[in-house]
């Protein structure tokens, strides 16, 4: 890893949100959170530094929507990008740009890009089969085929990926196939298609990821390597829609880029929009670029996207892709059509004046290594507990004292004792703390480190009590005051990433305007003398009747899988009893439960059926930690043939049901008894 004192300046991404809905606190917490505090970090640092971000409008939900609604993909995006970009504005994310890739400046540059990898040879052309549907008039993309799976029977396999049992799939695997569109049965269609071929460059990317860029979060890295390990197979860029940006090439008529060949190109448009002096930023190895993602988008930023750039030659490739994992809301997956989140715009209408405890919470939650989760709670008990009780209080006390002894202004630093010695030589040892956690993008304990200070000056207070000593020692006083406030003025710049509305507030009240991230620590930084202002005050207690309502609404909202129709599994044809008699379900017990190495949601178990101990693999591990389900009793098809999932054998299926979040749940016996019972 190069340190980052090599680099001249910083290009920051955020993922491209797609505009074809608002934006939730899952994506905040796991991009735009951590972006924004990383881009505010380096300013106040005075580094050159530049925020990209913009509206992704292309894909094929999009153009899904706009005909499900009965209007335009254009329309659609229209409607979303103006919400977020003001949305991202009001909760203080102050991009550099925030543009879109239905622009004329984005066209240009993902057609200039396409036809210059075209010229030089890059791409590969086949002409292959795919599935059309012919009541909608088009060609269907994984996503838009369903079927049931070769490997587990699972009827809600994609065209790319059975996501009960974990296996990728081709659209040519699946049995019965039907169209998600029309739900009619896709034909077979002849199409040409230009490929990215990535096999080409594996060696080139193992030596760039796996040797040199070894410092890469271990999700990320870990990721990769499994893309790695598994080869990697020429990719379709191209597109049978009518929606994106068309492949400017002969012979390509009807045809448009795959949203995730345009999309990262977004981020060069949105610069060339940004500044004439783009390519300083995009074609010079003294910039720093990095890319802030969720881990769905790992592949496309460190895999795809740098193969496009090093098949290009002229640009540099990203210094690192510090990715998040996913946050979760009150225990279970945030989902879009369920309605199972916390959406922004609401969020910033229904608590206003309140950005920053927003901000504050989904930082100190911030899913940095695993899935984590929002719940109503915490929000409260974060903001009630840590913002007014620790921050709040210690600044409140710190402006209010100041006026009342000495009319607002700085008092004069008098003989220091070991006590304040101490105090005063914390503060830049907390402030390398921050930075070094930063730099490792460490956000969580950035932050915790940040509010030590707070702590710490709270306890100052609480040690060296000034409103009692006032009666008998008014200088000592003065040098408890003297110190409280240069602590204050080096919050005013400490929280400034994660806070910066309260940071502002602070600024105010300190009447100082600018304060550097070098200033911090500085004991002398406020002259005696100095006049400050009233307080204004940072945070306010958060009663329960709020959290409450919070946590009301969202369940009166989210719709259960039956409200939602079209999730709700229809009716099976109708069997006799005899057929139903050839099932052979028993009880049993897990003995032992292990996670199957590199897939994300098989778990091998060992069951004792009765009749004998046997492997059952299941698509779990998203919902239980193998340890916590030994000893579980649980109900197993014992008569199910045997298949081959990731190359062991699965001798059974454990019975679960889904509930309305798509959480799983065991359907166990109740009561004793015991192993190999018949189920009837
Ligand atoms: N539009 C965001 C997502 O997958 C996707 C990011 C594009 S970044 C170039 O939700
Ligand atoms: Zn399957």
């Amino acid at each position: 890893m190069k340190p980052e004192s090599k680099f001249k300046r910083h290009l920051i991404t955020s993922a491209l949100p797609y505009a074809n809905g608002p934006l939730h606190i899952g994506h905040l917490a796991g991009v735009y959170i951590p972006a924004d505090i990383y881009t505010r970090y380096l300013r106040l640092k005075k580094k050159d530094v530049i925020h990209i971000c913009g509206s992704d409008e292309h894909g094929v939900p999009i153009t899904l929507k706009a005909r499900e609604q009965g209007t335009t993909p254009q329309q659609i995006v229209d409607k979303y990008h103006l919400l977020n970009k003001e949305s991202f504005e009001k909760l203080g994310i102050p991009f550099d740009i925030y543009s879109r890739t239905s622009s004329a400046i984005h066209h240009e540059t993902s057609s200039e890009f396409f036809k210059n990898l075209h010229n030089k040879g890059v791409f590969t052309e086949k002409t292959i089969y795919q599935y059309y549907d012919e009541e909608a008039g088009q060609f269907l993309s994984d996503r838009y085929i369903t079927g049931t799976c070769p490997h587990c029977n699972s009827e809600n396999a994609y065209g790319d990926q059975c996501e009960s049992c974990g296996t990728s799939l081709n659209q040519n695997d699946l049995i019965n196939p039907r169209s998600a569109i029309t739900n009619s049965a896709p034909v077979r269609k002849k199409t040409k298609h230009w490929f990215l071929p990535l096999d080409k460059y594996e060696k080139f990317l193992k030596a760039w990821i796996l040797e040199e860029n070894k410092h890469w979060k271990s999700n990320v890295y870990g990721q990769c390597k499994s893309w790695l390990d598994q080869g990697l197979q020429p990719r379709a860029v191209s597109r049978d829609l009518s929606w994106g940006v068309p492949i400017p090439v002969e012979g390509a008529k009807g045809k448009v880029m795959y949203v995730w060949f345009d999309a990262p190109i977004g981020y060069i448009s949105a610069t060339r929009e940004l500044t004439a002096e783009w390519e300083k930023y995009w074609k010079n190895k003294e910039t720093r670029l990095v890319h802030f993602i969720g881990k769905d988008n790992i592949v496309f930023h460190c895999i795809i996207f740098p193969v496009m750039l090093k098949a290009e030659g002229s640009y540099i490739l990203p210094e690192n892709v510090p990715a998040n994992e996913f946050l979760n809301l009150e225990g279970n997956k945030i989902s879009t059509s369920r309605n199972w989140a916390v959406w922004l715009h609401e969020y910033l209408e229904e608590f206003p004046g309140k950005e920053d405890v927003l901000r504050y919470v989904l930082c100190a939650n911030m899913p940095e290594t695993k899935d984590n989760d929002f719940t109503w709670k915490d929000f409260q008990s974060r903001n009630n507990n840590e913002l007014v009780a620790i921050l709040g209080n210690f600044v409140n006390r710190a402006l209010v004292l100041t006026h009342k002894y000495f009319n607002g202004k700085v008092p004069e630093r008098k003989d220091l004792n070991d006590y304040d010695m101490y105090i005063l030589s914390e503060l830049p040892q907390l402030k390398n703390k921050v930075e070094h956690n930063l730099e490792q993008f460490r956000f969580r304990e950035a932050l915790k480190e940040a509010m030590n200070m707070a702590r710490l000056g709270n306890k100052y207070l609480a040690d060296t009590e000034p409103w009692i000593i006032i009666k008998t020692d008014t200088a000592r006083v003065e040098t408890i005051l003297n110190i409280s406030l240069q602590i204050v003025a080096s919050l005013s710049a400490l929280i400034e990433p994660f806070i910066p509305f309260s940071a502002a507030k602070l600024k105010a009240s300190l009447n100082i305007e600018k304060i550097a991230w070098e200033d911090i620590g500085k004991t002398t930084f406020l002259p005696s003398g100095h006049t400050i202002n009233k307080p204004e005050l940072l945070f306010e207690k958060i009663e329960d009747n709020e959290i409450k309502k919070q946590l009301d609404k969202l369940m009166k909202n989210s719709k259960t899988q039956e409200e939602q129709g079209t999730d709700v599994e229809p009716l099976k044809e109708n069997i006799s009893y005899e057929d139903f008699a050839k099932v052979d379900i028993r009880t049993g017990t897990v003995l032992k439960a292990e996670k199957v190495a590199k897939t994300k949601k098989l778990v091998k178990l060992t069951v004792d059926t009765g009749i004998d101990k046997r492997t059952v693999v299941a698509g779990i591990a998203e919902y239980f930690e193998p340890s916590n389900i030994e000893g579980k009793k649980v109900c197993i098809l014992v008569n199910l043939s045997p298949r081959k999932i990731r190359g062991i054998e699965s001798q059974g299926m454990i019975l679960m049901a889904e509930n309305p979040q798509g959480k799983l749940v065991f359907v166990s016996p109740e009561g004793e008894i015991q192993n190999g019972s018949v189920v009837k």
